[in-house]
């Protein structure tokens, strides 16, 4: 079977999930890197559904869209419940995945220097959500699903940001702590190539 190949940024940002995910499920990614000049060229951004990247290829499967790419690989390797109230509830937590990570966005390219001390102040807000959801080492259910990949990176950023962030929320510190743990994931963190690029595409962090 070909490997995924996806086309991105050389930068983490809405990528970072996806890998996270493929390697805990053992797949390789062929990565395609492009650099401002070329995106700013517009050939492959005409080519794009929505004029962004990610881009990914399974096969002869193209797909953009980031949060539609983890719910592929879902379906692909056992990440989307055990049956469909369970996937529905991890919809559920993924759109609110999304919905803080789109402020998170906002914050580091719109506003980083003026927003930051009243985005960390709101953000226990945000995180007492997530918190709440949790009776096993999962947000739903008691198996691994996309949505916790995708928390799991957004905590990771979150604490770039602010090493603090998750001190009172012991259960997305053991989610942090669990998928840090978990060895193919632990392997990638700790491997130089994922080390040296960076969260962000402006430098912030
Ligand atoms: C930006 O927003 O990296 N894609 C981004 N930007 C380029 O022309 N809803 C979808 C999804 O979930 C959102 C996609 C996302 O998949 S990612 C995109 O394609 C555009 O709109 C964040 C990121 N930004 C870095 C960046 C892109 C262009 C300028 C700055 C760094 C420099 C040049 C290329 C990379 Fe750069």
């Amino acid at each position: 079977m070909p490997p995924y190949t996806a086309t991105y940024f050389p930068v983490k940002g809405r990528l970072g999930a996806i890998k996270i995910m493929l390697a805990d499920k053992g797949q390789e990614l062929k990565e395609v890197l492009v650099g401002m000049e070329e995106w700013q060229k517009g050939d492959l951004k005409a080519t794009c559904v929505f004029g962004q990247l990610p881009k990914f290829e399974d096969g002869d499967l193209v797909l953009f869209q980031s949060n539609a790419i983890l719910r592929h690989l879902g379906r692909n390797h056992g990440a989307y419940g055990k049956d469909s109230r369970e996937a529905s509830l991890i919809d559920m937590m993924n759109d609110g995945v999304e919905d803080l990570r789109s402020k998170y966005i906002k914050l580091i390219y719109q506003e980083y220097d003026t927003g930051k001390e009243a985005y960390l102040k709101d953000l226990p807000n945000s995180l007492c959500k997530f918190e709440k959801r949790f009776n096993s080492d999962f947000l739903v259910g008691n198996e691994v699903s996309f949505a916790d990949y995708n928390l799991f990176d957004l905590l990771l950023n979150h604490l770039v940001l602010c090493p603090k962030s998750l001190d009172n929320f012991p259960k997305l510190n053991n989610l942090v702590k669990k998928m840090s743990a978990r060895p193919k994931i632990r392997a990638l963190l700790d491997s130089e190539a994922f080390k040296k690029i960076p969260i962000n595409g402006n430098g912030k962090q």
